[in-house]
């Protein structure tokens, strides 16, 4: 049996990955998807991506792709159709600039505010509010940041806000999104998950509920038993 020309390895509850599935059913790419074991990777994973040995990885004629943003950027320069990235190059990297302030001012944000609790989720919620308020000012009731077709901030951006806010805000016990105070990125929400290849390739809320409840768990009590060390020696 041959290869198939496109594989791609994931994970269910994945927010990486499913920038990756996103970009492939905008595109219109067939491809086989192969769930891993992030807690027993396997020899496909490991040798795949050897130097991170994490999820998503996009396998192209045999050939692996490693991480998110590459994965977008590769398929988006590979199958031309729907673009989603602008042509221009001063656009695309205003493009990628607003991107990667998503992926570092949010993103990692948003996986401290679940995995800890008292005066510094606390902080770390205040700083996720501080990017949904620029966000807010960046999309200035665009319909999406890509303009009238998603493009490669809205796919970065919806695995966190359309994906995992409200099971953040669930597990970690706070509220990051306000629709009154953000109501451009409320509708901007609600466009993105109107579109049939976004909505039909979410995952399940039980996997993301099960991922971040465990992280949390698992972080807590890492957390408690640093203290405990530290007052024993100190
Ligand atoms: N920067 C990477 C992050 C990928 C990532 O953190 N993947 C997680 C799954 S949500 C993973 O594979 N974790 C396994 C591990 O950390 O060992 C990307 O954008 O692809």
């Amino acid at each position: 049996m041959s290869m198939p020309e496109v594989r791609l390895l994931g994970a269910k509850h994945s927010p990486y990955v499913q920038r990756a599935k996103w970009a492939l059913k905008l595109k219109g790419v067939e491809y086989e998807y192969q769930e891993q074991d992030l807690l027993k990777k396997g020899p496909v994973l490991v040798q795949c991506n050897p130097i991170h040995k994490k999820v998503p990885v996009l396998i192209h004629n045999g050939k692996p792709i490693a991480e998110s943003f590459i994965i977008v950027e590769y398929l988006d320069e590979t199958w031309k159709n729907h673009p989603l990235l602008p042509r221009d190059s001063y656009q695309r990297a205003m493009t990628r600039f607003l991107a990667k302030f998503v992926e570092e001012k949010f993103t990692e944000v948003m996986q401290q505010v679940v995995i800890v609790d008292g005066e510094n989720q606390e902080k770390e919620v205040n700083n996720a509010k501080e990017a949904l308020e620029i966000l807010e000012g960046e999309l200035k009731g665009n319909k999406f940041f890509g303009g009238e077709n998603v493009g490669f901030v809205d796919i970065v951006l919806g695995s966190i806000i359309s994906v995992c806010l409200d099971v953040i805000e669930e597990v970690g016990g706070v509220k990051v999104f306000d629709s009154q105070k953000f109501p451009y990125l409320a509708k901007w929400n609600e466009n993105f998950l109107e579109i049939p290849a976004i909505k039909e390739t979410l995952p399940e809320r039980g996997h993301v509920l099960r991922y971040f409840s465990r992280a949390r768990r698992f972080n807590l009590a890492m957390a408690a038993k640093k203290r405990r060390v530290k007052l024993l020696d100190g």
